[in-house]
């Protein structure tokens, strides 16, 4: 291994995608001369964009997805002391955003190979405080969702989906986005289509999308009436404007992961015990993470030790997601109330996978190097690193 860092500059897992600045700079001068600045046309310019793709007939931006999360828990009746099944392995986001409403997070294993929610595992934790579940799509790979709807129609529960990493990934030939009651969309900077910081919440129900375009805005119906309890969770201009520009390389930076994708499988193929996660067969994906995994019985070496390594190169991988959310507090505090049942696919997984840089900014001869670097590491492999506590 090079004494020296093999990149001269730090590679990043979530490098935002901006598009064509001047096109920015345009829209941004546009509110500014306008002098509307927040809930304004671009945002609504934004929803219609984002609806067409999501193939929804509603759209409600958001300030960002774990509010969005929230407006659409509460919209569709989940009250405080509430339980949802929702899995053990996503951003730590998909849980707090429930807690921090009141509402409990049940957690249900995923399912190993795809790592999503499966509805053999979510039956098992059901219970008669069930009143939701809330899938979510891994890694933009789509969760089973018409098995999961018929699961919670049996149960006469809402399905809401955390898509925060799901726009342009497809479910039966169809956009994620229309499953379930509601779906939720997140545009954080570090989301391959971004909006600064931004949400949406897409659906089909009419009455639906009014509740929570109401309580997105303190309450406050079309009419000007307070029909609800609300909050602040407006997506501004500014946000909006970034959003329709990077709309405008989603199928460029789409594209490029897709061939990401492919480097890092032909670069990492034949190492022992790495595998780079696939998406969906049949199904279209939007490559928004490439993640590996690296099982330490096999390659000998652990991913945090693989992490480490690429860190000294100047490669800043992530473990997402790591840790699980039942191991982080307050839910490890009390796994009676959040893990009724074991969670083992879901700390397997915390336990070998890691993000990768991908994106345009990312070619052929950077992957090639990193897998190198991943290469050399199995190779010299030596005791794992112990576990950090740290997430990320
Ligand atoms: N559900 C799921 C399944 C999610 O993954 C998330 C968020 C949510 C819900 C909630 O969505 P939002 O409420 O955020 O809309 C990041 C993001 O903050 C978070 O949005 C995302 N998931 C999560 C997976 O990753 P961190 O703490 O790892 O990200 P951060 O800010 O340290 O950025 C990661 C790397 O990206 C940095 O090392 C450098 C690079 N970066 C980041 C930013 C912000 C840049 O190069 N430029 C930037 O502007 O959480």
């Amino acid at each position: 291994m090079p004494e020296l860092p093999m990149f001269d500059e730090p590679l990043h897992v979530g490098r935002p995608n901006i598009g064509d600045p001047g096109e920015l700079r345009k829209r941004i001068d546009d509110a500014l001369t306008s002098r509307w600045l927040t809930a304004g046309p671009m945002v609504k310019e934004f929803e219609e964009r984002i609806a067409e793709l999501a193939g929804t007939a509603h759209c409600v931006a958001t300030c960002n997805a774990t509010v969005g999360i929230q407006l659409a828990a509460r919209a569709c009746g989940i009250e405080p002391g509430d339980e949802v099944i929702m899995p053990a392995f996503t951003w730590v986001a998909t849980a707090h955003a429930l807690s921090w409403i009141g509402v409990v997070p049940v957690f249900c294993d995923v399912d190993e190979e795809s790592a999503n929610l499966v509805p053999e595992a979510v039956e098992k934790v059901i219970t008669p405080a069930t009143r939701g579940i809330l899938g979510v799509h891994v890694f933009g790979r789509p969760c089973p969702a018409g098995p999961l709807a018929e699961l919670a129609d049996r149960y006469d529960v809402p399905l809401l989906f955390d898509a925060a990493h799901a726009i342009g990934s497809t479910y039966r030939g169809r956009p994620l986005g229309g499953f379930g009651a509601a779906e939720v969309f997140s545009f954080h900077a570090t989301k391959f289509l971004n909006s600064f910081e931004g949400g949406a919440v897409v659906t089909d129900d009419a009455d639906l999308a009014a509740t929570v375009r109401a309580m997105r805005n303190f309450g406050i119906t079309e009419d000007g009436t307070v029909a609800t309890v609300g909050t602040n969770a407006k997506m501004t201009e500014g946000a909006a404007a970034m959003g329709l520009t990077s709309l405008g390389v989603m199928e460029t930076v789409m594209d490029a992961n897709r061939v990401n994708h492919e480097c890092y499988t032909e670069g990492l193929a034949g190492v022992p015990g790495v595998v780079v996660r696939s998406q969906e067969p049949g199904e279209r994906a939007n490559h928004q993470y490439l993640v590996i995994e690296i099982d330490a019985s096999v390659a000998g070496v652990h991913r945090d030790r693989v992490h480490e390594v690429l860190g000294r190169q100047n490669v800043l991988s992530r473990r997402y997601f790591y840790p699980a959310c039942h191991q982080v507090e307050p839910y490890r505090s009390n796994p009676e109330r959040h893990a009724p049942q074991s969670l083992p696919n879901s700390e397997a997984l915390a336990d070998r996978v890691l993000a990768l840089p991908t994106g345009p900014t990312i070619g052929a001869s950077d992957i090639a190097d990193i897998c190198t670097i991943i290469r050399l590491t199995v190779e010299a492999a030596g005791d794992p690193a112990p576990h950090g506590t740290t997430t990320g």
